[in-house]
């Protein structure tokens, strides 16, 4: 959620602070509890954690409870294992047999690096996967590398095309990564839409009305209220230009890797409720190789650009994420209580 879409904070005494190693103790017991495989859990909880852990509330632990939704829904696979296939050529690809996406990740992931450092660019195209997560992990992974990264993926349906009010789109983020000296690369990840759904449903939850601008009813009158705006349609951000890129979004990573597009998720989901099921493309960029000749230089120019930013006293996208993440690692997670004690019940 975007310094514009504030939900109001929780008083400090409705948080828990969690220590890092004991959510993921927690996260990976309520997913083996829900039926997940061992595998399956342990890709799943680094990733929801990492969430939490960096203050992404609308990714973080909440998801636990709509991975236990779709659980009941029947509409994951709950064991199958993520199927790789790397050639020598540029794209790899991983079919996640209709299981949860963070192993198909997880499991992709060495292939494409060494895709990209023997192509200077590579893609890593994940099928039949179904999508909760936040997309900055994924491009962390790859920054870590010393790699340029994008991703892409759509969702269900649930956003109308500026000037129009029927669902076309899902909320399809986007998420870029670029590597830098010292610990933290340059990462930015949004939904293409003016507001995520997983921001909405946390409204919806708090009973607290959206920001004006975030969607419209099933009349398709402009409107406050989630629960009418669940019902209607949301809008995406910046109107045609994030319409324009959330249609992308559906071409690249929807038909052009030979998956479904958010309408098609949304049919299949027929009104059960449940998390997304389609593709996602992610890609990197070798700068060594790009550059054509020594990078460092080039690197240096990046550099001198993030200074212009920083110093005017704008902040850089994951600025904020990358403080709270020092805040969870000293003090633990921050987590609303009310949640956190959700989650514990869900453990048993
Ligand atoms: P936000 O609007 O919260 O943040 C978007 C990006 O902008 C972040 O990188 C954020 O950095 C940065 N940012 C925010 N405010 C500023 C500012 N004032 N100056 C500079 N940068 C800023 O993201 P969304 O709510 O749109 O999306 C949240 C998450 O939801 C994403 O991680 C996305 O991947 C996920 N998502 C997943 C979907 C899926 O299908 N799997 C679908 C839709 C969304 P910072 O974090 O530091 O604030
Ligand atoms: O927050 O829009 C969202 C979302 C959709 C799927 C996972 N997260």
């Amino acid at each position: 959620m975007n310094d514009t879409t504030p939900l109001p904070a929780p008083a400090s005494s409705a948080m828990v602070h969690v220590p890092l190693d004991d959510l993921m103790a927690l996260a990976r017991a309520v997913l083996l509890r829900l039926g997940l495989g061992e595998a399956h859990a342990g890709a799943m909880a680094r990733v929801i954690v990492a969430g939490q852990r960096d203050a992404c509330q609308s990714h973080g632990v909440y998801r636990l409870t709509s991975c236990a939704h779709t659980v009941r829904t029947g509409k994951v696979e709950l064991q199958a294992l993520p199927v790789l296939q790397a050639g020598a050529g540029p794209v790899v690809r991983v079919d996640a047999q209709g299981a949860f996406s963070p192993l198909a990740f997880e499991q992709g992931l060495p292939a494409l690096v060494e895709a990209t450092r023997r192509h200077g660019m590579g893609a890593l195209v994940i099928n039949r996967c179904v999508h909760f997560s936040a997309l900055w992990p994924e491009i962390e992974a790859l920054t870590a590398h010393g790699l340029a990264a994008l991703a892409l993926t759509p969702s269900h349906a649930w956003v109308a095309p500026a000037g129009g009010h029927q669902p076309v789109f899902g909320t399809n983020p986007i998420a870029f990564g670029w590597p830098r000296p010292g610990p933290h690369p340059y990462v930015f990840d949004f939904a293409t839409s003016a507001i995520a759904r997983g921001d909405l449903e946390l409204h919806r939850r708090a009973g607290q009305p959206l920001p004006e601008g975030c969607g419209v009813d099933g009349q398709g009158r402009p409107s406050t209220d989630p629960v009418a705006v669940a019902r209607g349609a949301m809008r995406t951000f910046g109107g045609h230009k994030g319409s324009a890129l959330a249609t992308m979004v559906e071409l690249m990573a929807g038909t052009l890797i030979g998956d479904w597009t958010s309408r098609e998720s949304i049919a299949h989901d027929a009104g059960a409720g449940a998390t997304p099921l389609h593709g996602e493309l992610v890609l990197a960029f070798d700068p060594a190789q790009f550059a054509g000749g020594d990078a460092a230089p080039h690197q240096a120019r990046a550099e001198a650009m993030f200074d212009a930013i920083t110093g005017q006293g704008a902040r850089l996208p994951s600025q904020r994420r990358f403080a709270a993440r020092a805040l969870s690692l000293a003090e633990g997670a921050a987590v609303p209580r009310a949640l956190y004690e959700e989650i514990l019940a869900m453990a048993g």
